[in-house]
């Protein structure tokens, strides 16, 4: 209305029809005009237009409305060509079946039509394509909308996340799950950059900076596996901050279980993290190569894969030169500067460090030891690092073992001495991405965040590594799959077991929908002393242990339906995850759970000469497993630092600093009750990514593969109990609080009462809603209904002040 050279229909006539047309209308045509009258004389409303359409189109098919979605350019854009027979909300369908379900998604996949709602949850089937859905006219449309003057899109997910933030001035968690390659990062970007649009951050620099978060933190936490060009191989709940009135102060990432042993070996058709490849080529381009002791000509070990060749794949690939300035600038653009050099050292040592071979000696005594074959390669490992080769030489083929208060130096074999160095590679590397996340947290840290009185609001957004099932799985595999059963059964928690608590604590008649409960999986993975994990653990402390006596006490203890040994596999464990079977290489369980970094390589790399590399491993940034670093009360209790290290090298001078302390499985434990005390703390929301092939093309919807995703997730059991069920649980005092604008003066106050609330529901108009004994139970589609009445109230109070102080003037 502001600008009504845009208008691409003449208003006036427009309301004329309106007039004519349809005099009961509500809000009333005459309460409209004034609308529009005043509001072109004192100020600017977006969403006038939206509200006319919605109230006056005389079609009630959702498409008609569709259809004409206002842009800039002044036209209306047939935004998706969606006929009577599509449904946007599949809790809506008549028939609710799973052929149903699937077809919708099919038919409207077909139309590029990505986005469904299951009741106020988003389905978003992956397009593996470009898709034209994400322009700034869409963004635009999106905000502050009714949800269903609008196709399904994960904008409308930032926005209800974003109102609802404001309106009830709580927090919210937006949680993203789906299969590996379903769309979860994508889908974490796009909710992103939206929720910087809604949260009109002050300065474009914060807003420009909380945007390339994402792409710095990919550039070292994601990696091309068999499955996904861009996988993450970390979890991820990025925080962003907001002051009360909602406008976006800052961010904070938390990230969880990085697969550290992806630096020193990858699987068949795998890469390493991307950061490795970048770096390389961009430092080519630069001639700087010599500079960091990289060789233009021999494809470093760890990069070393049977596609890949240094020259052209890596120094000659366009993109990674690409990425390789983008991620230089985002590093500036968020505020590291000084340390960049630091970090390509950091990088480039853990490559060359890689490179150290070990050749074995025979020697008097039973085992042999090991020589290094290529000093040139160690001496440049240790200058990058700034630390003595003679000491990386000694840290790598030796080690110290105290006997009867005695400290004698072993050799170590070369297996041995190999292991070390990966080690330490593994080390630095997951140090290093835990010093850059904290480095982002304490850049991108709200200036209030100190002050108790404003501690402000905050939207959460969980993009975790999906679920997976690969040729081979191992320790990581099992990790990311607990996690995804976790993140699985906050999902029925929220969506089936509290809604159907409260219904029976409440009297409320609502059926019972039946769902798959996955609590015996997690039981099986978490409890102590009997889950996997604490046998694991146990297992892990006992120096004369094997992976085979791992297994062993997995099949005599877990009396599970869900787990099971296959015959012929050696190692060989199944599990059978809420998503699909699993067959599980117990082979380096107990190597990768412990964890180990020799203190030898601590102390060595405490003594370096560069401060950072001094501080990635004396400052209690994270533990030695690197599973998670959190802020707080995670990294208080984490295990790596200056205490504990201090206290093993008392002892045991030279001794592995792991084994009487805490395991990666622990750990792992711990950081998936933090995240989920973070997630509870906010109102939940839900992104369900669905891969349509696994053939990572367009246009292709595979049916089974479809239908498989959408049984594991309990899609149709989610359509069911959206349908029937009373999703809004509100106490009658808040109920009252909020809303009772909409039936009472500003100056009554009615009493608390549940008789106060039907009033209210009843002056709204609204139906099938239901009074508890202390709580009003809502549809999912209520809330919004209501919170759109607020707004509209409000903004008619706003204007009839403006209106009378404007003719007063
Ligand atoms: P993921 O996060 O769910 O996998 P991604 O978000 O990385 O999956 O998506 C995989 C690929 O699918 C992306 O690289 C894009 O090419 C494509 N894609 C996904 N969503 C969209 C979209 N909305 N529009 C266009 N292309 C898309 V994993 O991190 O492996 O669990 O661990
Ligand atoms: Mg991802």
């Amino acid at each position: 209305l502001h600008q009504p050279e845009l208008w691409s229909i003449d208003f006036n006539d427009f309301l004329c029809k309106c007039l004519i047309k349809d005099f009961e209308l509500r809000p009333s045509v005459f309460d409209l005009l004034q609308h529009v009258f005043i509001k072109q004389i004192v100020g600017r409303e977006k969403t006038l237009q939206m509200q006319l359409m919605d109230n006056f189109c005389d079609c009630k098919c959702h498409g008609c409305r569709h259809e004409r979605i206002h842009t800039k350019k002044g036209s209306y854009m047939k935004s998706q060509s969606q006929t009577c027979d599509d449904v946007d909300d599949l809790a809506t369908l008549e028939v609710l079946d799973e052929n149903t379900i699937t077809e919708q998604l099919q038919r409207r996949y077909a139309k590029e039509q990505i986005y469904t709602y299951v009741g106020d949850i988003l389905i978003a089937v992956n397009p593996f394509h470009k898709s034209e859905l994400y322009t700034p006219e869409h963004s635009k449309v999106y905000i502050g909308a009714k949800r269903t003057s609008n196709p399904p899109h994960i904008y409308a997910v930032a926005d209800i996340a974003y109102q609802s933030m404001v309106s009830y001035n709580a927090d919210q968690c937006i949680v993203i799950s789906g299969e590996s390659g379903a769309g979860k990062t994508e889908s974490a970007h796009l909710l992103v950059q939206q929720l910087t649009v809604l949260g009109k951050a002050n300065n474009r620099t914060l807003q420009e900076k909380i945007l390339l978060v994402n792409s710095l933190v990919e550039a070292f936490g994601n990696a091309c596996t068999v499955i996904n060009d861009n996988s993450s191989r970390f979890g991820k709940y990025l925080e962003m901050k907001f002051t009360c009135g909602g406008t976006v102060v800052g961010a904070q990432i938390s990230d969880y279980l990085l697969e550290k042993s992806r630096v020193v070996h990858q699987a068949v058709g795998e890469r390493n993290f991307h950061i490795f490849y970048y770096i390389y080529a961009g430092l080519a381009e630069r001639k700087k190569l010599g500079h960091y002791k990289l060789s233009d000509s021999k494809t470093p070990k760890y990069l070393h894969n049977e596609n890949v060749q240094l020259v052209p794949d890596i120094v000659g690939n366009a993109f990674y030169k690409e990425q390789f300035e983008t991620v230089e600038q985002c590093f500036k653009v968020i505020g590291f500067t000084l340390e960049l050099g630091t970090v390509y050292s950091i990088l480039a040592g853990i490559l060359n460090a890689g490179d150290v071979e070990f050749t074995s000696v025979a020697s008097e005594h039973q085992t042999d030891k090991s020589n290094i074959s290529n000093m040139a390669v160690l001496e440049s490992a240790a200058s990058l690092l700034c630390i003595r080769a003679d000491e990386l030489q000694e840290a790598l083929t030796s080690h110290c073992v105290v006997t009867r208060g005695e400290t004698i130096v072993r050799s170590n074999t070369v297996e041995k001495a190999t292991e070390v160095r990966d080690a330490m590679g593994k080390a630095l590397y997951g140090r290093l991405f835990s010093w850059i996340v904290n480095r982002i947290n304490s850049l991108l840290k709200p200036d209030n965040d100190n002050q108790e009185e404003d501690k402000g609001l905050n939207i959460g957004i969980l993009d975790i590594f999906g679920f997976e099932n690969f040729k081979r799985n191992s320790f990581e595999q099992l990790c990311i799959n607990i996690a995804n059963e976790q993140i699985q059964f906050y999902f029925n928690q929220h969506i089936f077991a509290w809604e159907q608590d409260e219904y029976l604590n409440e009297d409320v008649d609502a059926r019972v929908i039946e769902y798959e409960d996955n609590r015996p999986l997690l039981d099986l993975f978490l409890q102590k002393p009997m889950g996997m994990l604490a046998l694991l653990d146990e297992e892990s402390r006992f120096p004369q242990a094997t992976d085979q006596t791992l297994v062993e006490k997995f099949e005599d203890n877990l009396k599970s339906k869900n787990f099971w040994r296959p015959k012929r596999v050696d190692l060989g464990f199944g599990i059978h995850h809420y998503a699909g079977k699993v067959i599980y290489n117990a082979g380096g369980f107990l190597a990768k759970n412990r964890d180990a970094l020799p203190a030898d390589i601590v102390l060595l790399l405490r003594s370096s000469e560069n401060e950072l590399i001094c501080k990635l491993v004396t400052h209690p940034l994270t533990k030695t497993g690197n599973l998670a670093h959190t802020k707080g009360k995670a990294a208080g209790s984490a295990r790596m630092g200056t205490q504990q290290s201090q206290r093993d090298t008392t002892h045991h001078p030279r001794e592995t600093t792991n084994m009487k302390t805490q395991t990666v499985a622990s750990y792992f434990r711990y950081s998936l009750m933090d995240l989920l005390s973070k997630m509870v703390a906010g109102q939940p929301h839900f992104v369900r990514c669905i891969k349509p092939n696994n053939d990572r093309q367009a246009h292709k919807f595979d049916r089974e593969k479809v239908l498989i995703q959408l049984r594991y997730t309990g899609i149709l059991e989610t359509a069911k109990i959206r349908r029937q069920g009373y999703s809004h649980r509100i106490l009658f005092n808040n109920f009252i609080e909020r809303y009772s604008i909409l039936a009472f003066r500003a100056n009554e106050e009615p009493a608390v009462n549940p008789e106060t609330c039907a009033v209210i529901l009843e002056k709204a108009k609204l139906e099938n809603w239901v009074l508890g004994k202390t709580k009003v139970f809502l549809k999912y589609y209520h809330a919004e209904q209501l919170n759109l009445m607020v707004r509209q109230t409000t903004d008619r109070i706003v204007l009839v002040q403006a209106y009378v102080r404007g003719w007063l003037a």
